[in-house]
């Protein structure tokens, strides 16, 4: 049993968490009061992991809300699933936006952040073998990319050898669809925290859920609910392995090391399958070898990427369901001997790691979810480093950041940062 602590910071993190709530709530027989109502041993087995027994067979989650502008957190009520949150982890001041990245970070982080350190030290003292935490945010808006930096920095240096790992995602590329200016700062200042402090980060964008909603899970309109339960699954499907029985079981850390060569090297990007599940059950076909190639689809991940030119460092799939093991690692070897997939000359052969739950997600026979360590993200970090470098050069809205205290020279360590990691990851392609 080892505990996972959420921190859902921002309009993103806790949109995420009403989905998030739903879904893990479901796989553990939990009612929406919090109380168990299933039926099967191993849903208890290891509740520990996200919810905290209050009394007997009455639960709630290990969860922290956080926001600068209430809505977001009181629109958690209107969740069928609200009694299962902790109240006491409400942490909701009203500043209204906070727009850039110095807002969150330094001015209203300044704020709350003692308030929420108190809150993680009495949620982690109830834990008895602490795992970690996850952070869930978007990196475009100021709570979500200052204030979550802020906190991820706060944990990492409170809670050395525990597991910090953010679930990120990032906003639209067409800009018309993102309204805020400060967008291409935010961004690349919070990845200037991350790669420092993060020890693994999911990238998600909002194209690709976006594409995903509507393509595979065939919604016309999408919006943020379809995009957050996706999300969700990739969460649920991560921690699936340590919550329920299987073979090959892997904790957090061991994910961690199993997909990190280089600790600056730490953006990994999720894929899930199947993707159409709201329409199937995955049982009316089932082709070992198909399934299998699954997460080299690019249609499958949560982030944008073209993998098919790309190196692979590492892959971690955790297969839930009922499935042919055997067939599976032999043809995972196979895509390895035959070089389906390339990786830097260093590497060993040995690149996919798996882990198996025997219990599929609710209403699913099947499904595989996929952290791939790839240098595909190349050119999506090149993209953001340039329109950073476009603003910064002719010192557009430098005012929102100066106004809350920060200087240039922190704008010009996060380029150089962000740039050296492009450039770290670039020479291992071409390894
Ligand atoms: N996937 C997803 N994206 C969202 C959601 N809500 C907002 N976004 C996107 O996230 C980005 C803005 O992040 P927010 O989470 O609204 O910002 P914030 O962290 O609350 O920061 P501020 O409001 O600036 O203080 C935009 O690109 C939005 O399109 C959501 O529930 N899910
Ligand atoms: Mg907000």
């Amino acid at each position: 049993m080892s505990e996972i602590i959420s921190l859902f910071i921002g309009q993103s993190g806790n949109g995420v968490c009403t989905e998030f709530l739903k879904l893990i709530a479901e796989e553990h027989g939990l009612s929406e009061n919090g109380k168990y109502q299933g039926d099967q041993g191993y849903q208890l087995e290891n509740i520990q992991t996200y919810f905290e027994e209050q009394s007997s067979e009455k639960y709630i989650s290990r969860s922290i809300n956080i926001d600068v502008n209430p809505t977001p957190v009181e629109n958690l009520q209107d969740s069928k699933y609200f009694p299962l949150l902790n109240q006491k982890n409400f942490i909701k001041p009203d500043f209204g936006n906070g727009i850039s990245f110095a807002k969150g970070y330094y001015t209203h982080g300044s704020e709350i952040s003692n308030d929420v350190e108190n809150v993680i030290r009495k949620e982690v003292e109830k834990t008895n073998k602490f795992q970690g935490f996850q952070f869930i945010h978007s990196i475009a808006g100021g709570t979500g990319s200052g204030l979550a930096s802020l906190l991820t920095e706060k944990v990492e240096e409170e809670y050395k050898k525990k597991a910090v790992y953010n679930y990120t995602i990032f906003p639209f590329t067409d800009p018309n669809k993102e309204k805020n200016l400060l967008a291409p700062y935010n961004i690349v200042l919070s990845l200037h925290y991350l790669i420092e402090l993060s020890h693994f980060t999911i990238l998600l964008d909002n194209d690709q859920l976006d594409y995903l909603s509507k393509k595979k899970l065939q919604i016309k309109e999408p919006d943020f609910n379809n995009f957050n339960s996706i999300i969700s699954r990739c969460i649920s499907g991560v921690t699936s392995s340590m919550r329920f029985p299987g073979k090959l079981n892997c904790d957090l850390n061991k994910i961690c090391h199993n997909l990190i060569f280089f600790p600056r090297l730490h953006f990994v990007c999720p894929s899930i399958y199947p993707t159409n599940w709201l329409n199937s059950t995955g049982d009316e076909y089932f082709d070992i070898e198909e399934f299998t190639n699954q997460f080299l689809n690019s249609e499958n991940f949560l982030v944008y990427i073209d993998p098919i030119k790309e190196k692979y460092f590492t892959i971690q799939s955790i297969f839930r369901g009922v499935l042919p093991i055997g067939s599976i690692e032999e043809n995972l070897y196979k895509i390895q001997k035959y070089k389906q997939i390339q990786s830097p000359k260093w590497m060993n052969s040995n690149i996919i790691n798996t882990a198996y739950s025997q219990i599929p997600p609710t209403n699913q026979n099947f499904d595989v979810t996929s952290l791939s360590n790839t240098t595909a993200i190349l050119p999506k970090f090149k993209r953001l480093l340039n329109n950073f470098t476009n603003y910064f050069k002719k010192k557009m809205y430098m005012k929102n950041f100066s106004y809350d205290g920060m200087e240039e020279m922190e704008f010009l360590e996060a380029e150089v940062n962000f740039r050296d990691l492009i450039e770290e990851i670039q020479q291992q392609k071409e390894f």
